[in-house]
């Protein structure tokens, strides 16, 4: 793996918990699925349990922030997203939702590149609570907020839509739209794609205050 970090980027030696839940991870159901739905060849379901029998692959890769910070050299196993997911023709974008109301919008390429993972292991264990359970996304080129953890609902879109990121709380919401994360951004961590709207410093800036 490249040494070196995205621009912009500083490294933390721990893997903290960020994001716009500030609260308790949502409850996991007993037994857990994820939904396929929206532009889809036909609208499905998979089960958590069912992730250990699909085909799976392990990713050695850094986590980026779009407040800042990286956590390096994370192993992650589960099922590539292209393995499961069946886009129909119109198709675009997806939209990834979380068990606590987070979410985010991709690009349907993007989803659909090889590093894209459906996560339900790190570093050798089950994800915990912490970092996502049962399954989160885990799309190293592309920021933090974009990896939905405890991922419930994938819909595929035929359109960008007009509102591109949700927060899990409504203060976090509110932040989210006073920051500009309403608007698309693919927000690629190479191209220093931070945010749609303000200059990557101002959002760096930011990352100083409430970065963990
Ligand atoms: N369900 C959910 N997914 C989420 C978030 C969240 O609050 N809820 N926060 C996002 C943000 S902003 C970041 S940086 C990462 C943090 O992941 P971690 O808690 O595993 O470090 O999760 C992303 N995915
Ligand atoms: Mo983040």
């Amino acid at each position: 793996m490249d040494d070196s970090l995205p621009p912009g980027q500083r490294a933390l030696d721990r893997f903290p918990r960020f994001g716009t839940n500030q609260g308790p991870p949502p409850a996991v159901p007993s037994a857990p699925v994820i939904e396929f739905a929206g532009a889809v060849d036909a609208p499905t379901t998979i089960a958590a349990a069912d992730f250990a029998s699909l085909p799976r692959r392990t990713l050695l890769a850094d986590f980026h922030c779009v407040a800042g910070w990286s956590a390096r050299g994370l192993r992650w196993e589960g099922v590539p997203l292209r393995e499961v997911l069946r886009p129909s023709a119109a198709a675009t974008h997806v939209r990834l939702v979380g068990l606590d109301g987070h979410w985010s919008v991709m690009l349907l390429e993007d989803a659909l590149a090889d590093d894209v993972l459906l996560a339900d292991r790190l570093d050798g264990t089950p994800l915990g609570a912490k970092h996502g359970a049962p399954v989160r996304l885990v799309a190293p080129a592309h920021y933090g907020f974009v990896n939905v953890k405890h991922l419930c609902r994938i819909e595929v879109l035929t359109a960008e839509p007009a509102q591109s990121h949700g927060g899990a709380s409504g203060p976090a919401d509110l932040g989210l739209r006073l920051l500009g994360y309403r608007r698309f951004t693919r927000a690629r961590v190479w191209e220093e794609e931070r945010n749609a709207v303000l200059p990557a410093r101002v959002i760096r800036l930011v990352g100083r205050v409430i970065g963990p």
